[in-house]
């Protein structure tokens, strides 16, 4: 190490998946802009990530991608159906997302979660080195920051939620909600998308455990939570770069070529999930043609829906309710070689992604709740040409952020609909205007710097402040 570099403190990693996948070669990082930040960060302070290969009962022994180490968390087949399956998918997560769908409260799902979480807290005390810092990741890990405080107070410990942090009123019909609320108050940093998140974990707090509150500190016998808000970002560089490509542009007009050249595309990019507001996007698509408000030789839709959750019924529920929409419109308005909506139940590659975005006249994000939305910063990021209107429901976290798209409440439909005729009719200038600002937004803030800035508070966090007594 030369004079000039600063020594920094191994950070550990905890999430419920290992950021790889398998490939015919061994493994190579996920694709995504997190996995793109943390990994370098990981291997220059020589840390380690913690989580689950993806492989039901597949207990491998630590290894290391691009320089990283590895420490897979074996989980059975039987815990996939309980523990990621049942207990956070099909329990937390339609709970944490307005109670969208109804959550299933079963306690050997619940069980498997106490016993997931503790086997990851177990291998985080066994592999952290002295005072080392620990960043734990999402709804799927909630109990681990308590269960390792109780094995290593030497650990500084933080956690970031990636879904929103439901109202109290929601979060209460949780059996087990007081130890979830006890298992995050295990740490020294607790992060959120949105203030909303951070205000709705405090009034849980203190109704379920009366806890003493001061300026966003909680305090705990034994130490004190902050709790803050880290909306996350994107690799904007990475982005623009791939969206200045050759091949990106050659791609992009193939797209459009392909589609038939329409005079406005509209797209949508979401895992098939029925937070996404997929389905309310095609039946406003769809009332717009039979208004003759759109019409089928000159607006088109893209729909790339990516396979996710398979295992659990209300995801199959909403893939059938959405082919069925697909299947019904394009039945109705479509023609020999043209249909009207293109759909995809596909994983895309990164370039396609962008060369798809890039295609996109008009974006289409309108989840009825969404932590942040990565999708709405990406499609900001890709339109290095300036142009493309983004419509963005207002329950989604980038709202806060991105106030130059045309923000909508996907719950009204007739809103929905006028939504996406502004934005389908919207003037050269004012689609600039608005690009200009989406983009001055995103500029402001990359994934890397959501990371820097969550860490450099973490790392802050053994020196708070003693409260006063008011
Ligand atoms: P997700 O619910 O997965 O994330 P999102 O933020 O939109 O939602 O991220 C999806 C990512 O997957 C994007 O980076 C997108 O490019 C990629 N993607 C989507 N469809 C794809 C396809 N067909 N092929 C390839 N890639 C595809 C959760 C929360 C969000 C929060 C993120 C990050 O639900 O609210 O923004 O975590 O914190």
């Amino acid at each position: 190490m030369t004079a000039t570099e600063t020594p920094r403190q191994p950070i550990i990693i905890a999430a419920n998946r290992l950021p790889v996948m398998r490939t015919d070669d061994g493994w190579a990082p996920s694709p995504g802009g997190l996995v793109r930040a943390l990994l370098p960060m990981l291997r220059d302070s020589g840390g380690t990530w913690v989580g689950w290969t993806g492989e039901p009962d597949d207990a491998a022994e630590p290894f290391s991608v691009e320089g990283v180490d590895l420490q897979p968390v074996a989980i059975s087949a039987e815990e996939v159906g309980l523990y990621y399956e049942g207990f956070s998918n099909d329990g937390l997560w339609p709970l944490y997302h307005d109670a969208l769908r109804e959550s299933t409260y079963d306690s050997d799902q619940w069980d498997a979660y106490v016993a997931v979480n503790q086997r990851f807290a177990d291998a985080l005390a066994a592999t952290a080195e002295p005072n080392s810092i620990v960043w734990i990741h999402d709804y799927q890990l909630q109990l681990v920051p308590k269960m390792l405080r109780e094995q290593r107070d030497d650990l500084t410990i933080g956690f970031f939620l990636h879904i929103p942090f439901p109202p109290f009123e929601l979060f209460s019909r949780l059996p087990w909600r007081s130890e979830i609320v006890e298992g995050l108050l295990g740490c020294d940093l607790l992060g959120f998308q949105r203030p909303m998140g951070a205000t709705n974990f405090i009034r849980s707090a203190q109704e379920l455990l009366q806890a003493d509150v001061h300026d966003r500190i909680i305090e705990n016998p034994s130490h004190q939570t902050l709790v803050g808000v880290f909306p996350i970002s994107i690799d904007v560089a990475e982005v623009e770069e791939t969206a200045a490509g050759r091949l990106t542009r050659q791609r992009m007009s193939q797209i459009r070529a392909r589609l038939g050249d329409p005079e406005v595309v509209l797209l949508g990019v979401d895992r098939l999930d029925y937070t996404k507001g997929i389905g309310l996007r095609l039946e406003a698509f769809a009332a717009l043609l039979e208004s003759g408000e759109l019409d089928p030789e000159r607006h088109v839709m893209v729909q790339v829906a990516t396979p996710t959750r398979e295992g659990v019924e209300h995801y199959q529920d909403e893939r059938h309710e959405i082919e069925r929409l697909v299947g019904e419109i394009n039945g109705r308005y479509s023609r020999i070689g043209l249909p009207v909506v293109h759909y995809l139940y596909q994983t895309l590659g990164f370039e396609e992604l962008i060369a798809l975005y890039r295609a996109g006249d008009v974006m289409l994000v309108t989840p009825f709740r969404d932590g942040m939305n990565l999708v709405a910063k990406e499609y900001a990021a890709a339109h290095i040409d300036g142009d493309g209107v983004l419509v963005l429901s207002e329950f989604a976290g980038a709202a806060d952020e991105l106030t130059d798209a045309v923000l909508v409440n996907p719950h009204d439909d007739n809103a929905l609909q006028q939504a996406i005729v502004t934005a389908v009719e919207m003037h050269r200038r004012e689609r600039r205007e608005r690009m200009a600002g989406l983009r001055e937004q995103i500029q402001k803030s990359d994934v890397q710097g959501w990371a820097d800035r969550f860490l450099s508070q973490l790392n802050a966090a053994p020196e708070l402040p003693p409260i006063a007594n008011t």
